[in-house]
């Protein structure tokens, strides 16, 4: 058939002649040809879609390599101020769409595939997602990078080649199950090895006095760090920057030909071995922390090879200078934190400049905090990362050295200059001597040790100087800020909606809405407009229709376009209360099936679409992805309501079934207990695609309904100032649940969604305290005003004219969410670099 048809295409018709910057579809079906004959992967004469997509890559991945080399050398040639994202996660997803959608000759490869009777969507969808990362934190960094290109600023991302990504979730009748995700399997088009950059990275060891005092880390166990680096494409210009992952590789000496020959295999490889597991694997933790001796291990190695690479770097760009001093680097390197994850860059930055380039302490901690910045991300307490201390000792004892000295010099400061502040001095201070449990505070090193510290919604920095670091802020009034997320306008409207992106350039007579979201606002005026409206269902009905395919194809299940399209994805968490959205679920399913036919034929339909990732030992969270499958197998074969309502759980929720899902929604929910979500960034994603939220007062929720007009945003729930004083109501025993709260739960029980023991989900919702207990995430006192705002959901989804125009209204309103000008105002506020265009 078509393959065939392909391959003969391929062979005879197109010649092999490969010219990157081909710009006509013949050209550049020649280049793909060329690449499918001399860049093999695969046995010859073979050419379907597999083989086309890494015949396409290639070919696009040529042009990127011209204007990324000619970015590394202007940059090298104007030797900006530079900015390092140091982040544990980067959550690139597909890199073919992006790039030519970047490069703007997605016309030109749609036109030359079709040579080869193949589309560009069909051949972009066999590429596996990039998934280093684990949810919003590692997306936040990719949608970082995708800005920083764009805005051609000279930045650069440093992270780790997971050969295992986050795990893949299949669904069965025991709920949600894991499966290694190795995304390299076959290889990947886009990264080049540099075989010439490698660093050594030490653990273990002692630390040598030297007869004048100084101090070197020495002994111990040695793995060389190797970069990879990725293209990171900016929209529509020349730039194009890196994203620089490691690789750990054991030493070439390491091997023991002796033992090897003796037979003793095994033993012969111990450190390769060794060395390999270091970027085995992600850790598949969302704000849950681990103290793993394997994570310390990753978290150094991304940290020490980094610096290194940036040392010699800012070294390498003064060589033949006259004169320089180490106090000109923080006017050339900006690090910036993502998360604690890489805070142990502190003291190895410290540990470079000291023993290595023999700075003294003052300077070198001068240069230290003048380079360092940090993001914190969550205020979740058991999210904070706390390492052991005689583990750290054991791992990196030269760092240790290095963090009591930055310990004790902070409480000395205190004590001399700040006596008020001495009863707080024991939880302020980095290290926790508590004999029972000794552990380094991470936050709290990087908060002493940072020029700036930022949280990244309005609401999360706010409590972050009220509550988690309220002590430190009469220290450093001016070190906090905020820096409200954003999100790529490429990646999440533009490319992903391509007909929504169509009628917006139409109506607002410009595409420059794609690098200047803020025009969005032009939309305003036409949203009562009758032709705008039409144009936008029709989009919208577009998107609908294609998400209804997938889910059919992924599910089994066939879901009706004509419903309410209600989608809540994200990683299962309690605090996210995925099973706030279940029981209004099953409570709904409960009054349908009470209804008349009469009163069945006045009812909104609904299609309920809930997706994400559950930590594979986080057993509630595990228990609601079976709760929700379950509902769904009841509901969606009841015949009596299933046209009414739908429950489908979308499996292994990732980038690119985001990018499916977010276009064809209408509805979703950003439902958390007010407080606790930091700022989210999928809720702006599904606001640009013109979807309505109903959510809480939180994170940055709060700054959309600011944005879009309250009148357009469906609040429900506790606020966070009310947070703290409903918990305690309810540890004194003074909640009243609601009727429908717990008709809902009863429903449950009664055994209809099947024989799972339901029950300690049910029991965290009950009793009004202790460990699992006591509902801790408010779910029964937000219920009532929750199932309260979905009736006002379905009020106005009958109202066709008034949801468009709601619709209509929340993309003109989601100007501020894009990650440009977040990343502006990190360039301005933090980092202090500028623009560095190639020209
Ligand atoms: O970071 C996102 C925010 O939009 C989300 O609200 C926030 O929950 C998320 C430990 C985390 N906070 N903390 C993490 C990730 C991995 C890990 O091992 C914690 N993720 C967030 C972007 O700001």
């Amino acid at each position: 058939g078509r393959a065939a048809a392909a391959a003969a295409a391929f062979s005879s018709k197109v010649p092999a002649v490969a010219n990157p910057l081909a710009e006509k579809p013949e050209e550049i079906a020649s280049n793909i040809n060329y690449h499918a004959q001399f860049s093999p992967h695969f046995s010859p004469f073979k050419f379907e879609l597999e083989q086309a997509y890494y015949a396409t890559a290639e070919s696009v991945r040529d042009r990127l390599i011209r204007q990324w080399n000619e970015t590394f050398l202007h940059f090298h040639k104007v030797d900006p101020k530079q900015t390092y994202y140091l982040s544990m996660e980067f959550l690139q997803g597909r890199a073919l769409s992006n790039a030519v959608g970047n490069l703007n000759i997605q016309d030109a490869y749609a036109d030359a595939l079709r040579q080869f009777g193949l589309k560009l969507e069909e051949i972009a969808e066999q590429e596996k997602d990039a998934a280093l990362g684990n949810g919003g934190l590692g997306r936040l960094a990719s949608c970082f990078l995708d800005s920083m290109a764009t805005l051609n600023l000279p930045a650069w991302g440093y992270g780790l080649r997971y050969r295992y990504g986050l795990f893949k979730q299949i669904i069965t009748r025991e709920g949600q199950e894991e499966l290694a995700e190795e995304w390299l399997e076959k290889f990947s088009p886009w990264e080049v090895v540099r075989h010439d950059i490698k660093y050594p990275v030490r653990f273990f060891g002692h630390v040598e006095v030297n007869p004048n005092g100084s101090r070197k880390w020495v002994g111990g166990e040695v793995v060389q760090a190797l970069a990879y680096d990725v293209p990171i494409p900016g929209y529509q210009t020349k730039n194009t920057i890196s994203l620089r992952l490691w690789e750990a590789k054991a030493c070439a000496e390491d091997f023991n030909l002796f033992l090897f020959n003796d037979g003793q295999h095994e033993s012969a490889s111990v450190l390769h071995s060794r060395a390999q597991q270091i970027c085995a694997v992600l850790y598949p933790g969302d704000a849950t922390e681990d103290g793993k001796l394997l994570r310390l291990k990753q978290q150094f190695f991304l940290c020490s090879a980094s610096l290194q690479d940036i040392i010699f770097r800012f070294k390498e760009r003064r060589e033949g200078k006259e004169s320089w001093t180490w106090s000109e680097f923080p006017s050339k390197v900006a690090v910036q934190l993502n998360d604690t994850h890489p805070t142990l860059a502190i003291p190895e930055l410290m540990r470079l400049l000291m023993d290595d380039e023999g700075l003294g302490w003052d300077e070198a901690w001068d240069v230290t905090t003048r380079t360092i910045a940090y993001t914190n991300h969550t205020v979740l307490p058991e999210a904070l990362e706390k390492w052991s201390q005689p583990v750290m000792w054991k791992l990196l004892p030269r760092h240790m050295e290095i963090i009591e000295e930055i310990d004790k010099r902070f409480a000395a400061m205190i004590s001399a200059t700040r006596l008020d502040l001495e009863n707080k001095l024991p939880t302020m201070r980095i290290l926790d001597n508590n004999p029972q449990k000794p552990v380094v505070r991470m936050a709290n090193l990087c908060v002493v040790s940072s020029h700036a510290v930022n949280g990244v919604a309005q609401l999360h920095s706010d409590i972050l100087k009220s509550e988690l670091f309220a002590d430190y802020v009469s220290i450093w009034p001016k070190k906090f800020q905020n820096k409200t997320n954003g999100i790529t306008p490429r990646r999440w409207l533009r490319f992903c909606s391509p007909e929504l992106s169509r009628i917006i350039t139409k109506w607002l007579k410009t595409d420059q809405w794609v690098t200047n979201l803020d025009l969005l606002t032009g939309l305003r005026q036409f949203a009562d407009n009758e032709d705008l409206q039409a144009e936008w269902l029709s989009a919208k009905m577009a998107n609908k229709r294609r998400l209804a395919q997938y889910i059919l194809q992924v599910t089994g299940v066939s879901i009706d376009p004509d419903s309410l399209f209600d989608i809540q994805v994200k990683r299962i968490h309690e605090y996210k209360r995925q099973l706030l959205n279940i029981l209004g679920v099953i409570y709904r399913y409960k009054k349908l099936k009470e209804m008349s036919p009469e009163q069945l034929k006045n009812t909104t339909p609904r299609t309920v679409m809930i997706g994400g990732k559950a930590f594979a030992t986080y057993t509630n969270a595990k228990r609601i992805v079976k709760l929700v499958n379950d509902v769904g197998a009841v509901v969606n074969t009841d015949p009596e309501v299933n046209s009414y309502l739908k429950v489908v759980f979308v499996p292994n929720y990732n980038v690119s079934v985001a990018e499916m899902l977010i276009p064809g929604s209408e509805l979703s929910q950003h439902i958390s207990t007010a407080g606790m979500e930091a700022s989210g960034t999928s809720n702006m994603k599904f606001a640009l695609n013109g979807c309505l939220i109903i959510g809480t007062l939180d994170g940055a929720n709060v700054e959309i309904r600011e944005e879009i007009g309250e009148e357009n945003f469906f609040l429900f729930g506790a606020t966070a100032e009310d947070v703290p004083r409903l918990r305690k109501e309810r540890e004194n025993g003074m909640f009243k649940p609601d009727p429908r709260f717990e008709e809902a739960k009863k429903f449950i029980r009664s055994g209809i969604f099947g024989s799972y023991d339901y029950n300690p989900l049910l029991e965290s919702l009950e009793g009004n305290s202790g460990y699992g207990r006591g509902d801790y995430f408010l779910v029964g006192h937000d219920f009532p005003s929750y199932m309260d705002a979905q009736e006002r959901v379905d009020a106005a989804y009958r109202d066709r004219k008034r949801w468009l125009k709601m619709s209509i209204l929340s993309t003109a309103g989601s100007g501020k969410f894009s990650s440009d000008r977040t990343i502006a105002q990190y360039a301005k506020e933090i980092w202090n670099i500028e623009e560095c265009r190639v020209p």
